[in-house]
């Protein structure tokens, strides 16, 4: 048994280890994680591993992306604050408009500042005031701005920012749609989310999904495998 910790840094260094690199492993966990949990993260790489988180994503990673992967692998987030800043919601509102869809090119240094050093309530009314400046809701605007990499890390990001359980709802979903399971991620999430907020990614995946969870997990898997998830997944849905 591992701390969410310990289980988090070894799912990094197996997304990095050898040739290439998981990106959408090092995005889900690196954009999906609170300030606590990436230093507590931190702190558990440097333990089992030797080295330091940031350096492997430094040495995995290149350009945009890197810049954003390590911005987000520091925990630099302001903590909630119970004051709204008006002020403040209009400007970077504006700033990440004038950074991206109203220039020429992107400045995605200044989108990085903005997106992982701001706190999570602030940026969800920034984004809503977005729309006040431009044409394209944020989602759009990253898709007409940036592509690969970049492009998946910053909606990752965003989706993330605006509603975290719909978020890990999604990625479960796509785990389990189709043909074939994405084993993995299904239990990388299940795992890592069963005593932090599954109560409301179920929720969250029932009302966009039409079915629960559970269901979708006895379509998808069988098993000593099924029943192990569907005792995380268990109670009332
Ligand atoms: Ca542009």
């Amino acid at each position: 048994m591992k701390t969410p910790s310990q289980y988090d840094a070894s799912e990094l260094k197996a997304a990095m280890k050898g040739l290439g690199t998981d990106e959408d492993t090092l995005i889900e966990i690196i954009c999906s994680r609170e300030n606590n949990e990436i230093l507590a993260i931190q702190a558990a790489y440097r333990e089992l591993f030797k080295t330091e988180l940031e350096k492997d994503i430094v040495s995995d990673t290149s350009g945009d992306f890197r810049k954003l992967m390590v911005a987000l692998a520091k925990g630099k987030r302001q903590e909630d604050c119970s004051v709204v800043d008006y002020e403040k919601i209009d400007q970077d509102a504006r700033e990440l408009y004038e950074a991206g869809v109203k220039r020429k090119g992107t400045d995605v240094s200044k989108w990085i500042s903005i997106m992982t050093e701001r706190s999570i309530p602030h940026l969800q009314k920034v984004f809503e005031r977005y729309k006040s400046y431009s044409p394209y809701d944020m989602q759009e605007s990253i898709k007409k701005e940036v592509k690969g990499d970049l492009e998946n890390a910053f909606l990752n990001l965003v989706q993330c920012i605006q509603n975290k359980p719909l978020y890990f709802a999604d990625r479960l979903y796509d785990s389990m749609k189709g043909k074939g399971t994405r084993d993995k991620v299904l239990i990388r999430i299940m795992l890592s989310r069963s005593e932090v907020d599954l109560l409301k990614i179920k929720a969250e995946f029932k009302k966009k999904y039409g079915k629960s969870l559970s269901y979708f997990i006895s379509q998808d898997t069988k098993g000593d495998y099924q029943r192990a998830l569907l005792n995380l997944c268990a109670g009332d849905d």
